[in-house]
Protein backbone atom coordinates (compact mmCIF):
# COMPACT_ATOMS: atom_id res chain seq x y z
CA UNK A 1 0.00 0.00 0.00
CA UNK A 2 1.04 3.58 -0.82
CA UNK A 3 2.42 6.04 2.22
CA UNK A 4 3.52 9.48 2.26
CA UNK A 5 4.80 11.78 4.60
CA UNK A 6 2.92 14.89 5.19
CA UNK A 7 4.85 17.49 7.88
CA UNK A 8 2.60 20.53 9.28
CA UNK A 9 5.17 23.37 9.28
CA UNK A 10 6.05 25.40 12.68
CA UNK A 11 3.19 28.33 11.12
CA UNK A 12 0.51 25.31 10.79
CA UNK A 13 1.06 24.83 14.47
CA UNK A 14 1.58 28.38 15.57
CA UNK A 15 -1.92 29.09 13.67
CA UNK A 16 -3.37 26.74 15.40
CA UNK A 17 -4.94 24.59 12.29
CA UNK A 18 -3.15 20.90 13.08
CA UNK A 19 -6.54 19.42 13.90
CA UNK A 20 -7.93 21.17 10.29
CA UNK A 21 -5.21 19.92 8.68
CA UNK A 22 -5.46 16.50 9.74
CA UNK A 23 -9.05 16.58 9.22
CA UNK A 24 -8.93 16.91 5.46
CA UNK A 25 -6.86 13.64 5.32
CA UNK A 26 -8.96 11.88 7.18
CA UNK A 27 -12.95 12.73 6.02
CA UNK A 28 -10.83 11.99 2.47
CA UNK A 29 -10.32 8.40 3.45
CA UNK A 30 -6.62 7.86 3.91
CA UNK A 31 -5.25 6.31 6.85
CA UNK A 32 -2.96 7.62 9.60
CA UNK A 33 -0.36 5.54 10.33
CA UNK A 34 2.56 7.70 11.52
CA UNK A 35 2.17 10.72 13.76
CA UNK A 36 4.82 12.67 16.20
CA UNK A 37 5.21 16.33 17.72
CA UNK A 38 8.71 17.65 17.31
CA UNK A 39 10.96 20.26 17.59
CA UNK A 40 13.39 19.27 14.13
CA UNK A 41 17.14 19.39 14.61
CA UNK A 42 19.13 21.79 12.01
CA UNK A 43 20.65 17.93 11.12
CA UNK A 44 17.80 16.23 10.34
CA UNK A 45 16.35 19.59 8.18
CA UNK A 46 19.06 19.74 6.61
CA UNK A 47 18.80 16.25 5.30
CA UNK A 48 14.94 17.23 4.47
CA UNK A 49 15.63 19.51 2.56
CA UNK A 50 18.77 18.65 0.72
CA UNK A 51 17.69 18.42 -2.57
CA UNK A 52 17.65 22.61 -2.14
CA UNK A 53 20.50 22.81 -0.73
CA UNK A 54 22.22 25.07 -3.58
CA UNK A 55 18.83 27.67 -3.83
CA UNK A 56 19.10 30.79 -2.41
CA UNK A 57 16.28 30.22 -0.09
CA UNK A 58 17.49 26.74 1.34
CA UNK A 59 18.69 28.81 4.82
CA UNK A 60 16.01 30.49 5.50
CA UNK A 61 14.03 27.03 5.01
CA UNK A 62 15.84 25.23 7.53
CA UNK A 63 16.03 28.41 9.84
CA UNK A 64 12.02 28.23 9.36
CA UNK A 65 11.31 24.66 10.05
CA UNK A 66 13.72 24.18 12.93
CA UNK A 67 12.03 26.97 14.81
CA UNK A 68 9.02 25.60 16.31
CA UNK A 69 7.75 22.38 16.76
CA UNK A 70 5.72 20.65 13.77
CA UNK A 71 3.46 17.45 13.33
CA UNK A 72 5.17 14.70 11.29
CA UNK A 73 2.64 12.23 9.68
CA UNK A 74 2.61 9.12 7.62
CA UNK A 75 -0.72 8.25 5.68
CA UNK A 76 -1.42 5.47 3.49
CA UNK A 77 -3.79 4.75 0.61
CA UNK A 78 -3.63 4.38 -3.46
CA UNK A 79 -3.22 6.96 -4.82
CA UNK A 80 -1.95 8.75 -1.56
CA UNK A 81 1.16 10.42 -2.66
CA UNK A 82 -0.60 12.36 -5.27
CA UNK A 83 -3.56 12.73 -3.83
CA UNK A 84 -2.08 14.74 -1.00
CA UNK A 85 -0.48 17.10 -3.03
CA UNK A 86 -3.45 17.59 -4.43
CA UNK A 87 -5.21 18.16 -0.94
CA UNK A 88 -1.93 20.27 -0.01
CA UNK A 89 -2.10 22.51 -3.65
CA UNK A 90 0.14 24.37 -4.93
CA UNK A 91 3.71 25.96 -3.18
CA UNK A 92 2.78 29.37 -3.55
CA UNK A 93 -0.65 29.69 -1.15
CA UNK A 94 -1.38 33.21 -2.89
CA UNK A 95 -1.93 31.18 -6.06
CA UNK A 96 -2.96 27.90 -4.67
CA UNK A 97 -6.87 27.08 -5.74
CA UNK A 98 -9.14 27.56 -3.07
CA UNK A 99 -10.30 24.36 -1.70
CA UNK A 100 -6.33 23.57 -1.07
CA UNK A 101 -4.83 24.21 2.85
CA UNK A 102 -2.78 26.49 1.20
CA UNK A 103 -5.41 27.68 -0.89
CA UNK A 104 -7.58 28.32 1.75
CA UNK A 105 -5.34 29.54 4.64
CA UNK A 106 -1.94 31.11 3.56
CA UNK A 107 -0.35 33.97 1.30
CA UNK A 108 3.34 33.69 1.47
CA UNK A 109 5.14 30.95 -0.64
CA UNK A 110 7.48 30.77 3.14
CA UNK A 111 4.52 30.06 4.80
CA UNK A 112 3.20 27.76 3.30
CA UNK A 113 1.84 25.39 6.14
CA UNK A 114 2.42 21.85 4.97
CA UNK A 115 5.39 19.99 3.06
CA UNK A 116 4.06 17.15 1.18
CA UNK A 117 6.28 13.75 -0.29
CA UNK A 118 6.40 14.99 -4.33
CA UNK A 119 6.11 11.16 -5.48
CA UNK A 120 6.36 7.67 -4.36
CA UNK A 121 10.75 7.55 -4.06
CA UNK A 122 10.73 10.58 -2.65
CA UNK A 123 8.09 9.55 0.76
CA UNK A 124 10.08 6.35 0.73
CA UNK A 125 13.45 8.63 1.50
CA UNK A 126 10.99 11.39 3.51
CA UNK A 127 9.25 8.09 5.95
CA UNK A 128 12.62 6.50 6.66
CA UNK A 129 14.34 9.51 7.40
CA UNK A 130 11.75 11.14 9.80
CA UNK A 131 10.37 7.68 11.52
CA UNK A 132 11.55 4.05 12.57
CA UNK A 133 9.78 1.27 11.31
CA UNK A 134 8.63 0.47 14.94
CA UNK A 135 6.93 3.97 14.73
CA UNK A 136 4.83 3.15 12.24
CA UNK A 137 1.06 1.41 12.51
CA UNK A 138 0.20 -1.69 10.52
CA UNK A 139 -3.65 -1.36 10.71
CA UNK A 140 -6.74 -0.98 9.02
CA UNK A 141 -9.70 0.68 9.91
CA UNK A 142 -12.52 -0.76 10.39
CA UNK A 143 -14.78 1.58 7.68
CA UNK A 144 -12.38 0.22 4.90
CA UNK A 145 -15.51 -2.10 3.02
CA UNK A 146 -17.51 1.88 2.89
CA UNK A 147 -14.16 2.99 1.44
CA UNK A 148 -13.39 0.66 -1.01
CA UNK A 149 -15.55 -1.64 -3.36
P1 LIG B 1 7.27 21.34 0.22
O1 LIG B 1 8.56 20.63 -0.15
O2 LIG B 1 7.39 22.18 1.44
O3 LIG B 1 6.10 20.38 0.27
O4 LIG B 1 6.92 22.32 -0.93
P2 LIG B 1 6.73 22.01 -2.45
O5 LIG B 1 7.15 20.61 -2.77
O6 LIG B 1 5.35 22.41 -2.82
O7 LIG B 1 7.77 23.02 -3.09
P3 LIG B 1 9.33 22.95 -3.22
O8 LIG B 1 9.84 21.58 -2.87
O9 LIG B 1 9.66 23.51 -4.57
O10 LIG B 1 9.84 23.97 -2.11
C1 LIG B 1 10.21 23.56 -0.82
C2 LIG B 1 9.88 24.67 0.16
O11 LIG B 1 10.67 25.81 -0.13
C3 LIG B 1 9.90 26.99 0.02
N1 LIG B 1 10.24 27.86 -1.11
C4 LIG B 1 10.19 27.34 -2.37
C5 LIG B 1 10.59 29.15 -0.85
O12 LIG B 1 10.62 29.60 0.33
N2 LIG B 1 10.91 29.95 -1.91
C6 LIG B 1 10.88 29.49 -3.20
O13 LIG B 1 11.18 30.27 -4.14
C7 LIG B 1 10.50 28.12 -3.44
C8 LIG B 1 10.44 27.57 -4.84
C9 LIG B 1 8.51 26.51 0.03
C10 LIG B 1 8.50 25.18 0.05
Amino acid sequence: MERTFLAIKPDGVQRGLVGEIIRRFETKGFTLVGLKFLKVSRELAEQHYDVHRSRPFFPSLVEFITSSPVVAMVWEGDGVVAAARKIIGATNPLTAEPGTIRGDFGINIGRNLIHGSDAPETAKREVALWFKDEELVNWQPDITPWLHE
